[in-house]
């Protein structure tokens, strides 16, 4: 395994974090910015053709997210979308469970599980999920035990309030320190809880109880949040924000805005970016990652 442990100041294109993120028995190369592909599993999935069809589109889904590119799934059951209601666990349980299974019995690359739940995590863990995707950072009663008894990755969200209002007029005094000295506690924790920073990826949680201005802030601060000593993981993808920045295209006219969302991430130090459109994204981060000046013998791929 390769540990650089060069200073993060901006500009700096020695990441300080490993290059290589554990994902129980498989492994994301983190040589190069990685694309970790949306598989929703949530109501209007199924509804036509029952569950039984959900799971045949899903492994659909899957299977083309990684022949376009994507070093990793991450399946979610509850929507997380602002304004979005509760899903009761058994819900969750029963969409989710049963893809991550297939996911994990049939594809080449880590499945990684959207949810803030410690009896989901357990259960997808237990049938070979790779990563935890936490919104919530662990802070559910069992969540942090149940990725402690495990060697899965972890990505540790920062958000603010809950999903149903967290886009209710969000306020910070000073948004950067803010989310930075909270995933800072949430990395200790972690550690103490014997889950250590080689399993940990950090994300500011763009659109996550933020406006415009807060998530880029929070965009230009990766190198900041490097320091830490994780990978970053972002996703912006046909977020509010691009609509935002684009005068307000609605959420399908969102792709271009969020292909260059996503390069810009990658280039600020974005290792893992959590997207819809993945060979979009994939070519573009390629060709971004090919012009950029190699000087520190990373890997050089296209
Ligand atoms: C994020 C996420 C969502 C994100 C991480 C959406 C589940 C909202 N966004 N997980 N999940 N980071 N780690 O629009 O930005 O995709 S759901």
């Amino acid at each position: 395994m390769t540990v650089r442990s060069a200073g993060a100041a901006p500009g700096n294109r020695v990441p300080p974090h490993s290059l290589e993120l554990r994902c129980a028995e498989q492994c994301i190369d983190l040589s190069m910015p990685r694309i970790m592909g949306i598989l929703n599993v949530t109501p209007d999935s199924f509804s036509d053709g029952g569950r039984y069809d959900a799971l045949e589109r899903a492994l659909a889904h899957a299977w083309e997210m990684v022949e376009e590119g994507a070093a990793v799934i991450d399946v979610g059951g509850e929507s997380t979308r602002p304004g979005a209601a509760e899903v009761p666990e058994d819900e969750e349980l029963r969409r989710v469970v049963p893809v991550v299974r297939r996911l994990a019995q049939e594809l080449p690359v880590p499945i990684s599980v959207d949810t803030r739940r410690a009896e989901v995590m357990r259960q997808c863990i237990a049938e070979g999920a790779g990563m935890i995707n936490d919104i919530n950072a662990l802070q559910e009663p069992g969540a942090l035990e149940a990725v402690a008894n495990s060697s899965v990755a972890v990505c540790l969200m920062h958000m603010r309030g809950q999903p149903r209002t967290m886009q209710e007029a969000p306020h910070y005094s000073d948004v950067v320190k803010e989310v930075l000295t909270f995933l800072r506690r949430r990395l200790r924790r972690c550690e103490v809880a014997g889950v250590g920073a080689e399993r940990i990826v950090l994300d500011p949680g763009v659109g996550f109880g933020k406006t415009p201005e807060h998530n880029l802030a929070l965009l230009r601060a990766t190198p900041q949040l490097l320091e830490l000593g994780c990978p970053v993981l972002i996703g912006v993808s046909r977020k509010s924000l691009i609509g935002a920045l684009l005068g307000g295209v609605e959420v399908e006219k969102r792709l271009f805005g969020s292909v260059g969302a996503a390069v810009a991430a990658a280039l600020a130090g974005a290792r893992l970016l959590r997207v819809h459109d993945v060979r979009a994204t994939h070519e573009a981060v390629q060709v971004a990652w090919a012009v950029r000046a190699n000087t520190n013998g990373e890997s050089d791929e296209r």
